[in-house]
């Protein structure tokens, strides 16, 4: 069995290595997954000898990482390893870690869940979920919530891609990258802004050199620092954080100025781009270097590198999106690609490098405060939806929660949950306070503003950890009682399906079995589940056995209700079967050239559309009307309505290649098949479903069968229309993309140009802005701080730093700071530092004078814990759970501050005082 397993997922010379470890003690069997750190993706083959876990190997055969790995990736067996993991559940009592019974554990918890739901109501309630959990699992966190009777639900995305998610999607359809990494090959131009993928991404960086040297692709960085990735650049533009949108503007001015956009393309399949330029007629150089910093000449070269080399791709990352007006960010930097033509183009295309593993899937999933699975926003109509997905009775599921309206409301966002506990009830649209937090595979130091998160956990009934670590969640907080760490099984012990940045779907094989007393995700639900009494509800499709909810019944069973998004054509068999075949697939298209799945493109990235029998291909290039779209082909999302101000929101002129309507079109309906006569093509059962589902005004998105998807297919259309991209968003504060001063921003002569929002509601929460902004902080705190990634470390960082090979590498948490700023502080390289915010806290690290950091500009990598404003923690950590290397988390240090659609928390522009300690 282990020698057939190695037969298949080996080739070349791996196959020797494992033989020659297997001729030890008992066959060496190679298991594929998936590395459990970045969006890349990278194959792991993990050597697996009587059940331990003895060695790995990247995978050859992945057309993603060519056998590449980095540091995380190559120790990730060390994480499963994991010697500080944490190893069974554990309880607080009287200021002690005691360890007690999952069964102790869960029942005590669940009766202190069961007192306050029965008090205050199931929204005081907060389940926080995770990018780290594989597809099924995340799907089941978001469903668990709903059955819980909850929006108060949520996961990293929040405050990592949610302006982008937000920003994008409302420009033309989907919030995700729309090419991949893989394309890059074909870009004549990369543009990277507020990315570091030398860090942070490092083996896309194979892609990214491959253009650079095989299409002498110009690679320009825009950064406020001169990071490993500017260092490979042909053009590095310097510019202050949190100005985005006017670097943008900037560039635009000389595209529009010398007639340079591409204006067949925005006849044909953009709309609003007049409005914006007259707002870029202001931004002509002397402004934008006023606020920017950046020299007009400069970017005027940027402008024409980008103008003749196309296509060329635009790829962003956390430095765009991480602002009060995140949003406004990631607008602008579709509205570049859509003046450019380069939308819907291999080489082109925005690629926006997503985060964690899994972060992609999660966001895919739900797992956020204001959707369903595949983005079915909430409303009665979504909410029926799942329901008949489901097989639950809608008003059954309703009753679950406090009232309709709160069903229907956006949750509290996870970058706010603390607020939720400490603000006053009565200035909250919910009925009583946050009283239990779970942290089901997320940091705490991942989130701004730690003395309030600590004043907030120590206010809290109940804290739940639910991680493969204790995490800083354990330590942060002064409490004696009511905290419990369950220990959750890593994704190398068990198995399912990972939502890659690309939106390829890979599948993990279990690698060992849960160690210590871990347990998966997927079962800890389920011990919740049958605790509070639904599990039976919960899991009516899914086969458990024992406590062991079947994955593939999970994937089968949103595979019957994504149809937003098109996941609904990626069964576990298709998924298994590229997993086995992945040499046959070409390394630049992704697509499969013969073999087993010839002419798909591998984990048939979303849209996969209709049901997998129907054999979509997967789409590996968004909005590309150069192929048909039962090939992958696609125009615009008609997401806005047909018509605004008179004006034809659909396309004009442009289609995909085969489709019958040679013009655009808006979302199919079952009425609307009808019209063209195409409802002749509809199957009984199809038609069957599409009645039960409101006949004519049901559309491709609420239609269980697949029918209507798959007769708009046949017939050369995309399901959900063909329309123009928009430039304008007319539903959000700032509809056509605007500089906005940071809260806390040193250039005090700017405000009054360039003012920050009014402080408003939303999402439950009074939200400041001007508030903050209208007081002057520069003359205190003068120097301007941002955070981000070190390669070695990942997120809060209590995994990395778990693991002696990481740990190794980055011993000392710090700040890095100018030579002329240290100089002036008397600061030599190495020294500790204070570095105080302008919200009364203040955190000691050491000072690392270096010239990626422009004058008056400071950073700190986020990735470090256990340390609190100079205090050392370690003591608190459960006996043998303490990460190797602690050290301040930069976030004690971080402030106020967020995006006004989504509420990103501001973590890359900010100031403080930096003081010799
Ligand atoms: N200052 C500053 N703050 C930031 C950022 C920044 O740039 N600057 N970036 C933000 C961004 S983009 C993000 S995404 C966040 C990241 O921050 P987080 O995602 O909060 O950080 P991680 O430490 O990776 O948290 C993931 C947790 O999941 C656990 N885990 C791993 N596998 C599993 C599993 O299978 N099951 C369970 N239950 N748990 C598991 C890990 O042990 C870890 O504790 O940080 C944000 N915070
Ligand atoms: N090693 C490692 N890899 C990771 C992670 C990790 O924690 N560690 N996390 C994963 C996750 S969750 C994510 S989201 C990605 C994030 O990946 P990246 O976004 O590439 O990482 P960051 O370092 O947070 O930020 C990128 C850059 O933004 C710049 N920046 C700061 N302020 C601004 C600004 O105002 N505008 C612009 N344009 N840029 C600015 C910073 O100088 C920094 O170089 O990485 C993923 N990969
Ligand atoms: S962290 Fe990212 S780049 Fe590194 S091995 Fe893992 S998936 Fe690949
Ligand atoms: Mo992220």
């Amino acid at each position: 069995m282990g020698g057939l397993a190695a037969a298949t997922a080996f080739s070349g010379g791996s196959v020797r290595k494992a033989e020659a470890a297997a001729a030890g003690k008992g066959a060496v069997e190679i298991i594929k997954s998936v590395c459990t750190h970045c969006s890349v993706g990278c194959t792991v083959l993990a050597e697996v000898q009587n059940g331990v876990w003895i060695g790995q190997e990247p995978g050859w055969d992945s057309p993603f990482n060519l056998g590449a790995h980095c540091a995380k990736g190559a120790s990730v067996r060390e994480h499963a390893h994991g010697e500080r993991r944490l190893k069974y559940p554990m309880k607080m009592v009287g200021g002690k870690w005691e360890r007690v019974s999952w069964e102790t554990a869960i029942n005590e918890i669940g009766d202190k869940m069961l007192q306050i739901r029965e008090k205050s109501g199931p929204d005081s309630v907060y389940w926080l979920g995770s990018a780290k959990h594989n597809n099924e699992q995340a799907y089941l966190v978001r469903k668990f919530a709903a059955y819980w009777g909850t929006n108060n639900v949520d996961h990293q995305a929040r405050i990592c891609h949610s302006t982008t998610v937000a920003g994008v999607a409302n420009t033309w359809g989907y919030g995700a990258m729309t090419n991949s990494y893989n394309d890059m090959h074909n870009s004549k131009a990369i543009f990277i802004i507020g990315g570091n993928p030398a860090e942070a991404h490092p083996v896309s960086l194979l892609h990214v050199l491959k253009a650079k040297e095989q299409n002498n692709a110009p690679l320009i960085v825009c950064d406020p620092r001169f990071t490993r990735t500017a260092a490979h650049a042909d053009e590095y533009v310097r510019f202050r954080p949190g100005t985005d949108v006017a670097l943008i503007f900037g560039i635009l001015w000389h595209i529009f100025e010398n007639g340079w956009e591409d204006k067949e393309y925005i006849r044909q399949r953009v709309w609003g781009m007049d409005q914006i330029k007259a707002e870029v007629a202001k931004w002509n150089p002397e402004e934008t270097e006023r606020v920017t910093g950046v020299p007009g000449s400069q970017l005027k070269r940027v402008a024409r590198l980008m103008v003749n080399n196309r296509p060329g791709t635009v790829v962003w990352c956390m430095g765009g999106t991480q602002h009060t007006n995140g949003n406004n960010n990631t607008r602008a930097y579709c509205i570049l690609q859509l003046a450019l033509g380069n939308m819907g183009k291999e080489g082109g295309g925005t690629n926006i490098f997503r985060g964690h593993d899994n972060v992609q899937g999660a966001t895919d999933l739900g797992v956020l405060q204001n959707t369903l699975p595949g983005y079915y926003g909430l409303a009665d109509g979504s909410w029926k939806h799942w329901a008949r997905v489901w097989g639950e009775d809608y008003d059954w599921l309703a009753g679950r929660f406090a009232d309709k309206k709160l069903m229907n409301a956006d949750g509290i966002p996870v970058s706010r949950w603390f607020d939720g506990v400490l603000e006053a009830k009565e200035n909250m649209d919910q009925p009583d306070n946050i009283r239990a937090m779970v942290f089901w595979g997320h940091a705490p130091n991942s989130q701004t503003r730690l003395k309030d998160m600590k004043a907030a956990m120590e206010k809290l009934d109940l804290l739940v950890v639910i991680d493969p670590y204790p995490t800083v969640s354990a330590v942060l907080h002064d409490r004696t009682d009511g905290v419990y760490l369950l220990p959750a099984a890593t994704q190398f012990e068990t198995y399912g399906s990972v939502t890659a940045s690309n939106r390829s779907l890979q599948w993990r094989e279990t690698v060992v079995k849960p160690l210590f007393e871990s347990k998966p995700d997927h079962v800890i639900a389920f011990l919740l589940a049958k605790k509070f009494g639904f599990e039976d509800r919960l899991f009516r499709n899914i086969k458990v056995n024992g406590e062991e909810p079947l994955i593939e019944d999970l994937t089968r069973e949103f595979n019957r209700g994504m149809w937003t998004i098109g996941y609904t054509g990626q069964s576990p068999e298709r998924l298994r079967l590229h997993m086995a075949n992945q040499a046959t697939f070409d390394r630049t298209t992704l697509r499969a050239n013969g073999g087993p799945a010839d002419g798909e493109f591998y984990g048939l990235p979303w849209p996969c559309w209709g049901t997998a029998e129907m054999g979509h291909p997967g789409s590996a290039v968004l909005y590309n009307v150069d192929l048909p779209v039962a090939e992958g082909g696609m125009g615009f999302r008609a997401r806005f309505g047909v018509e605004r101000n008179g004006d034809n929101l659909l396309a004009e002129g442009s289609w995909p290649v085969g489709s019958e309507i040679e013009d655009g079109y808006p979302e199919f309906t079952m009425a609307m098949l009808k019209k063209l006569g195409w409802d002749s093509d509809l199957t009984d059962d199809e038609r069957k479903a599409i009645e039960a589902a409101g006949g004519d005004k049901c559309n491709w998105k609420i239609d269980l069968s697949g029918g209507i998807q798959r007769v708009a297919i046949k017939h050369g259309c995309a399901p959900y229309g063909n329309a123009k991209a928009r430039t304008v968003v007319w539903t959000f504060p700032d509809p056509i993309p605007a500089h906005r001063e940071p809260l806390y921003t040193p250039r005090r002569d700017l405000v009054a140009d360039y003012p920050t929002y009014d402080d408003r509601k939303f999402m439950r929460l009074p939200t400041l802005y001007k508030s903050i902004q209208e007081k002057d902080f520069a003359k205190d705190f003068p120097t301007i701080l941002t955070s981000g990634r070190l390669v070695e470390y990942e997120g809060g960082g209590d995994e990395t730093r778990s693991n002696p090979w990481l740990a190794e590498l980055q011993q000392e948490m710090f700040v890095e700071v100018n030579p002329r700023d240290a100089n002036n502080l008397g600061l030599r390289d190495g020294e500790m530092v204070w570095v105080h915010s302008p919200e009364g806290a203040k955190v000691k690290v050491a000072a690392m004078v270096t010239e990626r950091v422009a004058p008056g500009v400071a950073f700190m990598p986020f990735h470090f814990g256990g340390h609190f404003e100079g205090k050392d923690l370690r003591g608190k950590y459960p006996h043998g759970a303490d990460p190797y290397v602690l050290g301040e988390s930069s976030n004690t240090a971080q402030t106020y501050g967020y995006d006004s659609v989504t509420q990103m928390q501001e973590t890359k522009a900010t100031l403080c005082r930096i003081e010799r300690a």
